[in-house]
C-alpha cells in the first residue's frame, strides 16, 4: 500500500477550449483556437471545439460526476475572449457569470478549484495586434488577470498564470502545428520572453490585489537523456534541456536565462531589458509540473532549432507516440527540487491517450491507462519519500476532449464521452482513481 500525505490534492485537469463548446456564446469573442480549427487542413478531420463535450451547458452534470469520483480538486482554465471579447477594454459580464457559476458549484461540491488564467485560447483580436509576439501583451494579460482576481479572488485561492509556455512558443509560433499556426523563428523567441514577462506581471498584480491565496505557473518538463555518451550528444541534450525546460524555470527561479541560449541563438535572441528578469523572478507559491514522457536526444545538424533529434525508444508508447516512462516523473520532481529549491509542487497534468472500446457489458476496461496512472503515482510517491514537497496530482484529463490539432482522435479521459449523444461513461481507470482518492493511496 502506498499512502500519500494527508490532504494530498487528488484532482483532474482540463482546459476551456478543449471541453466547453459554444465558444462564441453569450457575447464571447473568437479565440485563436476558434480561428485555427476553422481553417481547413489544420486539425484532424477538420474538427473544432464548437461543441466538444458541451461542458458550457452541462457543467453541473460534470461537476456531479467529479464529486462522484471523489475529486478533491479540479484544475480548469478561463477563456480570455469570454471575458474580454476584444482582448482588452470592454468586459463581457456573461463570461464572468459562467465561470462564477462553475466555481460556486465546485465549492458547493467541496472540490477546490485551481484556476489557470491562460491555457492557449488567446482572443483573436489580440492576435490581430501581434499576440504574444507583441510586448504590450504584458499589460493586456495583467488587465485580464486583475479582472479575474477582482471577481473570483474571494473564492479562488489557487491560481496558475500560464499553462506550458514552451508549447505556446514552439508549437504556436515555431512549427505552427497549433494556434496561431505561425512559422516564425524570431517571433517564437520573443513570445517566450513575453510569456515570462506576462507571468511575472500577473504574480505582482495578484500580490497587489491583496489576495491571500497562492499563485504559481505550470511548466511542462521533459527530462532529456542522451542517446550516447558522445560529447556532441551530451551537448545536444543540454541544449534541448535549456530550450524546452530551463528557458522557463531558470528565469522564474533564478532570474536569468541559461547562458547557452543567447550564445546559440545570437542576434535572434530577444532584447531582454533591464529589470525584465527581476519581474519574471517575482516569488511564486508553488510550481505546477506537467509530465508525460522523457526524450532521448542526439545531436543532428538541422534537427529543430537547436540541432537536437529525438531517438525513438523500444517499449510502450501512447497514442501520442510518447514513450511510457514513469521513472522520468520521479527524476523530474527530484531534479526540480534539487535545482530550484524546496518549493511546493503539484503535478498539474499527467496522463495517457490509448484507444478505448466498450465490452459486451458496456464497460470500458482501459487497463493501459490505469497502469499508466498506477506507475506514475508510484513514481510520484518515490519522490515524496525523497523529501519532495509534492502537494497534489491532477490527472490529465477528466473527460475525453478536443486534443488540439488531433481533434477528438486522442482520448485521454477517465470518463468517456460519446460525442453524438453526449453520454458520459466512467472508464475502469476512473473507477480505480475513485478508490485511490478514497484510500489516499493504492
Ligand atoms: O491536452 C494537452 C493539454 O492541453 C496541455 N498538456 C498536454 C495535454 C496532452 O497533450
Amino acid at each position: 500500500m502506498l499512502t500519500f500525505p494527508k490532504d494530498f490534492m487528488w484532482g483532474c485537469a482540463t482546459a476551456s477550449y478543449q471541453i466547453e463548446g459554444s465558444p462564441m456564446a453569450d457575447g464571447a469573442g473568437d479565440s485563436i483556437w476558434h480561428r485555427f480549427s476553422h481553417t481547413p487542413g489544420t486539425t484532424h478531420n477538420g474538427e473544432t471545439g464548437d461543441i466538444a463535450h458541451d461542458h458550457y451547458n452541462r457543467y453541473l452534470e460534470d461537476i456531479a460526476l467529479m464529486k462522484d469520483l471523489g475529486l478533491r480538486a479540479y484544475r480548469m482554465s478561463i477563456s480570455w475572449p469570454r471575458i474580454y471579447p476584444d482582448g482588452t477594454g470592454r468586459i463581457n459580464q456573461p463570461g464572468l457569470d459562467f465561470y462564477e457559476n462553475i466555481i460556486d458549484a465546485l465549492l458547493e461540491a467541496e472540490i477546490v478549484p485551481f484556476v489557470t488564467i491562460y491555457h492557449w485560447d488567446l482572443p483573436g483580436a489580440l492576435q490581430d495586434r501581434g499576440g504574444w509576439a507583441n510586448r504590450e501583451i504584458v499589460d493586456w494579460f495583467g488587465q485580464y488577470a486583475q479582472t479575474l482576481y477582482a471577481r473570483f479572488g474571494d473564492r479562488v485561492t489557487n491560481w496558475i498564470t500560464l499553462n506550458e509556455p514552451s508549447v505556446v512558443s514552439k508549437r504556436g509560433h515555431l512549427d505552427g502545428t497549433q494556434a496561431p499556426g505561425l512559422n516564425d523563428y524570431w517571433a517564437a523567441l520573443r513570445v517566450s520572453h513575453n510569456l515570462m514577462m506576462a507571468h511575472g506581471r500577473a504574480v505582482q498584480l495578484y500580490r497587489a490585489s491583496g489576495g491571500d491565496g497562492k499563485i504559481g505557473i505550470t511548466v511542462n518538463v521533459t527530462p532529456q537523456h542522451t542517446a550516447s555518451d558522445s560529447t556532441e550528444d551530451v551537448a545536444a541534450a543540454e541544449r534541448n534541456d535549456a530550450f524546452l525546460n530551463r528557458a522557463y524555470l531558470d528565469p522564474i527561479f533564478k532570474g536569468s536565462y541559461p547562458d547557452v541560449l543567447p550564445a546559440w541563438f545570437g542576434e535572434a535572441w530577444p532584447n531582454v531589458r533591464e529589470g525584465d528578469l527581476d519581474d519574471v523572478h517575482s516569488p511564486i507559491d508553488f510550481l505546477g509540473v506537467n509530465y508525460y514522457t522523457r526524450q532521448v536526444t542526439a545531436n543532428k545538424r538541422g534537427a529543430g532549432v537547436v540541432d537536437a533529434q529525438q531517438v525513438k525508444q523500444t517499449g510502450d508508447h501512447t497514442l501520442m507516440g510518447w514513450e511510457v516512462y514513469p521513472d522520468g516523473l520521479h527524476e523530474t520532481l527530484d531534479w526540480v527540487r534539487d535545482t530550484y529549491g524546496d518549493i511546493p509542487l503539484y503535478v498539474t497534468e499527467s496522463g495517457s491517450s490509448f484507444k478505448d472500446s466498450f465490452d459486451d457489458s458496456g464497460a470500458i476496461n482501459d487497463n493501459r491507462r490505469l497502469e499508466y496512472l498506477q506507475s506514475h503515482f508510484s513514481a510520484a510517491h518515490r519522490a515524496i519519500q525523497d523529501g519532495v514537497d509534492l502537494r497534489g496530482y491532477f490527472v490529465w484529463t477528466f473527460i475525453d476532449n478536443f486534443e488540439w490539432a488531433f481533434g477528438y482522435s486522442r482520448p485521454f479521459g477517465l470518463v468517456h464521452c460519446d460525442f453524438d449523444t453526449q453520454k458520459r461513461t466512467i472508464k475502469r481507470s476512473g473507477h480505480w482513481y475513485r478508490d485511490v482518492i478514497a484510500n489516499n493511496g493504492f
